[in-house]
């Protein structure tokens, strides 16, 4: 399967003809290849989006509306072909590409459709001066979106959908570990009537395609989601050029537990909060504190239900745990339950690759259960990004308040207790940009989600996602 570059409504083949080998993690085989889309590419699908800016700024809200509609509906109807073809690029259980990833990718487009039509901006008379005040809310021209592996179409549209939506034309490139449902979306676009040169999506190595986004004199605004490094890298070459910068970078969440929580409810949340998605998601609590009076009942119940999680093929409908992204990634994983062993950590259970019958070269891993007795250990306080938590015992609520916070990075936490005064003075102290209690990844497209510290600068979702995409402009008319 030969994935190309989308840019002007046409699928090209790079201009340099260089391409990359695509691998299939549940079978370690190569697959298909992708374009490693150079600088001669990205200047290409700038100038298809810079042409097609004039006309789809000035395009109606209706219009616009109706179009990401349009494909948000076309993603629905095509639910099974993308959810297949998600998990046979990620790894991760159909079942699971098919009820998240891909039916968020849809209604990211339906919810930012819908949005664009309510966003408003703001009015102020000088009282006393004679003279009115109104904001603008203008299209940036063209924004670049660079979107991670972990859960790729979700993320790739989370960041196209408002971009789009607000007025602006996109050069936009997912992982090139998972390249193939940014590819499939390029045809629904045609299909759904947005105008050439809108969204263009150029494919390849960050350092390649990546870069020469960054680089870019004129792209305007970048929209990132990986890793903090990598953040820190685009930030290094696009703050001086004064561009737009929002970047959604690692995590490393605690998941705090009280005696007085509904243990059943947090038992079968804190499974899926630490596995779901082999423990790839950004937002996965990590990093377990239990009240010391229920520890030992945890511990046991706890490893009893994740010895229980099944690793399989992606495509068994009875897999619980698929396999992991790429063999780089299983190695860095497994090389921290080495580190984890040298630090004294506990292994309690997982940390060891699993074979799974027909697909003996995929890259699977059972998932592992780390008790620890300090949360200064590197397998506490680093972004492993696999299915790898720590557990250990605390006292009192100052005591991991401080835990928490004592890490680099600042995504979200989740809370279990059934004290609201504790829940609400918590979620007060905690330095985080999204707090949980009593449930995990329950989202509201319009809440603001990003993160503080080392997880990020800026926020998605709803009217902030339209705010970051639009240049206010204030207009002052003097009666
Ligand atoms: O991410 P990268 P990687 C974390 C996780 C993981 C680590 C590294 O801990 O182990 O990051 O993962 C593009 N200019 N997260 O290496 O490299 C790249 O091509 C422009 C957390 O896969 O950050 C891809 O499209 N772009 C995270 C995107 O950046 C560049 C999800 C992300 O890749 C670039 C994924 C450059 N110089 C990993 N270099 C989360 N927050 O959810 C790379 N890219």
């Amino acid at each position: 399967m030969t994935i190309k570059n989308f840019i002007n409504g046409k699928f090209e083949n790079p201009i340099h003809n260089h391409w990359i080998d695509n691998y299939c993690p549940a079978n370690g085989e190569i697959y298909g290849k992708i374009p490693n889309a150079s600088k001669e590419d990205v200047e290409k699908a700038y100038e298809a989006a810079e042409a097609a800016f004039p006309s789809w700024s000035e395009t109606t809200l209706d219009e616009r509306s109706r179009i990401l509609i349009k494909i948000s509906e076309l993603l629905e109807s095509n639910l099974q072909r993308f959810a297949e073809a998600e998990s046979k690029d990620n790894g991760k259980p159909t079942s699971v590409a098919k009820t998240v990833d891909i039916p968020r990718a849809a209604s990211n487009f339906r919810f930012f459709g819908n949005a664009i039509t309510q966003f408003a901006s703001e009015s102020h008379e000088s009282v006393g001066q004679q003279a009115m005040n109104y904001t603008l809310r203008q299209p940036i021209g063209v924004v670049g979106c660079i979107s991670p592996w972990n859960l790729p179409l979700y993320l790739f549209t989370w960041k196209i959908a408002p971009a789009i939506a607000a007025g602006n034309c996109v050069v936009a490139k997912p992982s090139e570990v998972t390249p193939m449902t940014a590819y499939l979306l390029g045809e629904i676009c045609n299909e759904a009537g947005l105008p050439k040169g809108v969204l263009n999506i150029v494919h390849g190595l960050g350092t390649t395609a990546g870069q020469a986004i960054i680089e870019h004199p004129n792209i305007k605004a970048i929209s990132f989601t990986g890793g903090t490094a990598t953040g820190a890298h685009i930030a290094r070459i696009a703050s001086p050029m004064f561009k737009k910068l929002s970047l959604e970078l690692g995590g490393k969440n605690p998941n705090i537990i009280f005696d007085d929580c509904d243990y059943d409810e947090m038992l079968k949340t804190t499974v899926r909060s630490s596995f779901a998605n082999q423990g790839q998601i950004c937002l996965c609590g990590s990093r377990i504190f239990v009240e010391a009076s229920i520890y030992e009942k945890f511990k046991i119940d706890f490893i009893a239900k994740v010895k229980q999680l099944k690793v399989g093929h992606p495509s068994d409908e009875t897999t619980d745990i698929g396999a992991l992204v790429s063999k780089q990634h299983l190695e860095k994983v497994l090389g921290y339950i080495e580190i984890a062993k040298h630090e004294n950590g506990k292994v309690l259970c997982g940390g060891h690759q699993v074979t799974v019958e027909g697909f003996e070269n995929g890259y699977y891993l059972q998932p592992a259960v780390i008790e620890v007795t300090t949360d200064e250990c590197r397998v506490s306080q680093e972004e492993i990004f696999g299915p790898v938590v720590t557990i250990m015992p605390f006292n009192s609520e100052d005591e991991v308040i401080d835990m928490a916070n004592k890490v680099k990075y600042g995504l979200s936490a989740t809370l279990w207790t059934n004290n609201l005064k504790r829940s609400m003075k918590m979620s007060n102290k905690l330095k985080v940009g999204i707090v949980w209690v009593n449930t995990w990844m329950l989202r509201d497209l319009r809440t603001p989600f990003g993160g503080v510290k080392a997880s990020g600068v800026g926020r998605e979702g709803g009217f902030e996602a339209l705010r970051f995409f639009t240049e206010a402009k204030n207009v002052c008319i003097k009666y």
